[in-house]
């Protein structure tokens, strides 16, 4: 998939958002990137006392996004990285992992934003990573991604404001 293509969001009058972000810790090198992007994001955008939880790895993000939407969160971002190997598992973590935040999201009604990197090699994984040098910075897309719709959400459901 191409990063080619990627909207120009601009998002406003969101400070007021509750969003928290979880995040895996395999592949420390570009979990700091996506992280750093994310917070920065966050600060753009007047978001700044994000929650902040981490998780061992991807595979586990879709629980704690769950309780979390259901604890008054008007926006969930997930971040994670996972790199293929030599087995099926890469698939089985990957699957697991979007289908589980797409139920979430989709079930609560709370957007998740995907930060999950899922690379067939570290440095594929570094370049969309937002260090120095990256040509992408996923985390601070999945950021704006679910503030953006979240505001889309609140456009929705107060249509009288
Ligand atoms: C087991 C595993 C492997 C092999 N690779 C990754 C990875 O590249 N990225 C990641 O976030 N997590 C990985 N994990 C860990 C699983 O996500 C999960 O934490 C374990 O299977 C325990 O439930």
């Amino acid at each position: 998939m191409s990063g080619k293509g990627a909207p120009e969001l601009s998002v406003k009058n969101c400070s007021d958002l509750r969003v928290a972000v979880i995040a895996a810790q395999w592949h420390e090198k570009v979990m700091d990137g996506l992280v750093d992007g994310a917070l920065r994001a966050l600060h753009e955008l007047g978001i700044d006392e994000p929650t902040l939880l981490r998780v061992p790895g991807s595979f586990e993000l879709p629980v704690v996004a769950k309780v979390l939407a259901g604890r008054g969160y008007d926006a969930v971002v997930a971040l994670g990285v996972v790199i293929r190997g030599g087995t099926p598992h890469f698939d089985y973590v990957c699957q697991g992992v979007t289908q589980g935040l797409t139920q979430v999201s989709v079930d609560t009604g709370v957007p998740v934003g995907f930060g999950v990197l899922t690379c067939d090699t570290e440095e594929q994984a570094l370049d969309r990573a937002g260090l120095e040098g990256s040509n992408e910075d996923k985390g601070h897309e999945a950021v704006t991604a679910a503030v953006a719709t979240a505001m889309t959400l609140r456009t929705v459901s107060e249509p009288w404001r």
